[in-house]
């Protein structure tokens, strides 16, 4: 590889060079779970497949490369990666989570960590200072999602992670919807990034994946230990469609951008949709933010449905392109409704005070021709009017 390759050339290179026995120019999936040594106790590199895989290698070193860290970890899933970084602390240890996150990750949150002893605050830290009113003599990991699920809200990270820095607090960065292609959270001063390579890094829908990309060695050590003894891997096979994702990850992600950008202004003036929250639009409330921290807004978009649940179910079924799914990134665009499906693990009162409302429709713009997309959308509108 040259000195300093661009985004595009790691996506395609990082981690992966042709195999030294045949030349194969795609290196093989490993799917051995062991590893012969040639005396006890003595592995080459790797002795068993959950604690190292040459191909789980592979995926690791390029999501480094392209988080712009050293040192990369995969996992079976977003949320073992997330339990991952929950089991770095101790009871008696506090966590300031952003408001809007993922169910699933709120759900962990409360649900795992919170009966394991850990105190966790849930704030709006669209303005920076209230961090530091949230902070405490015990708080150890500050948790944040930019854009936020499914409210697509921003967080300034550079702010926050000031803050974080001169307390001594960690910084962990959910950046499954920017991906690395609009948003380095590493550069702008966050400790761990977390990834559900679910989502755009494969791209394909065809994987459940995570990771974690930090450049802290001593935080990386207690990961890895983590990775191995809780024993959330992926399967070598699953790595390789990862990585095979990556290769057109960038090409996807300012694709989708672009769709996305010009689905919004759309929406934006149709009568019968309310407040689109799309980062890339000049109304979005954090829109500067957007030019300041992402190369573009992304491909998920939020809206509210005039007419309530009626009319928000009607729409979702009324969908012939958008399927009606959880998840997100795929080259295929999906639809749902957070607060019967990806958001549903959260009360329903601290749901709404959130504007997570159940007119709120979430799209996950895929790669199909716009003026389809388009249509889809226009035509299910019209049949949530007479719901
Ligand atoms: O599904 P899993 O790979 O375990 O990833 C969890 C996760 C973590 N972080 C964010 C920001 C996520 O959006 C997710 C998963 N989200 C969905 C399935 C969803 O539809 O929003």
């Amino acid at each position: 590889m040259i000195e300093d390759p661009g985004f595009d050339t790691l996506s395609i290179h990082a981690g992966q060079q042709p195999d030294p026995l045949h030349g194969a120019v795609m290196p093989g999936i490993v799917l051995s779970s062991t590893f012969a040594q040639p005396g006890p106790g003595e592995p080459i590199k790797y002795d068993y497949s959950r604690s190292g895989n040459p191909t789980r290698t592979s995926l690791e070193e390029c999501l480094a490369a392209l988080e712009r860290g050293k040192y990369g970890l995969a996992f079976s899933s977003g949320c073992a990666a997330a339990l991952a970084v929950i089991h770095t602390l101790a009871p008696g240890d506090h966590i300031v989570c952003c408001d809007d996150v993922y169910g699933g990750s709120y759900r962990l949150l409360t649900k795992i960590a919170v009966p394991f002893g850990i105190r966790v605050s849930f704030a709006n830290l669209g303005i920076p200072q209230q961090l530091e009113r949230e902070l405490n003599s015990s708080t150890k990991l500050v948790w944040l999602e930019t854009p936020t699920n499914p409210l697509l809200s921003l967080l300034d990270l550079r702010a926050l992670t000031t803050v974080a820095r001169s307390s001594g607090v960690r910084v962990l960065v959910d950046n499954t919807f920017a991906s690395p292609v609009l948003q380095r959270p590493l550069e702008l001063g966050a400790d761990v990034v977390l990834h559900s390579t679910t989502k755009y890094l494969n791209g394909h829908s065809d994987v459940v994946g995570g990771a974690l990309i930090t450049n802290d060695s001593n935080l990386k050590e207690r990961l890895s230990f983590l990775q191995n003894a809780l024993g959330g891997v992926p399967s070598p096979f699953d790595c390789f469609l990862v990585l095979r994702g990556i290769k057109t990850l960038p090409l996807r992600v300012r694709h989708h951008s672009q769709i996305a950008l010009d689905l919004a202004q759309r929406l934006e003036g149709h009568p019968q949709v309310r407040r689109v929250r799309y980062p890339g639009l000049p109304s979005h409330p954090n829109h500067d933010l957007q030019v300041r921290q992402m190369r573009a807004g992304g491909g998920m978009i939020s809206f509210d449905v005039a007419g309530g649940l009626d009319s928000s179910r009607a729409f979702l079924k009324a969908l012939r392109i958008f399927v009606l799914a959880e998840s997100l990134g795929g080259v295929e665009s999906l639809a749902e409704l957070p607060a019967l499906m990806t958001h549903a693990s959260i009360p329903r009162e601290e749901r709404e005070s959130r504007g997570i409302t159940d007119e709120l429709v979430r799209l996950s713009v895929g790669l199909e021709d716009i003026e389809d997309l388009w249509r889809d959308l226009e035509q299910a509108l019209h049949a949530a009017r007479g719901a």
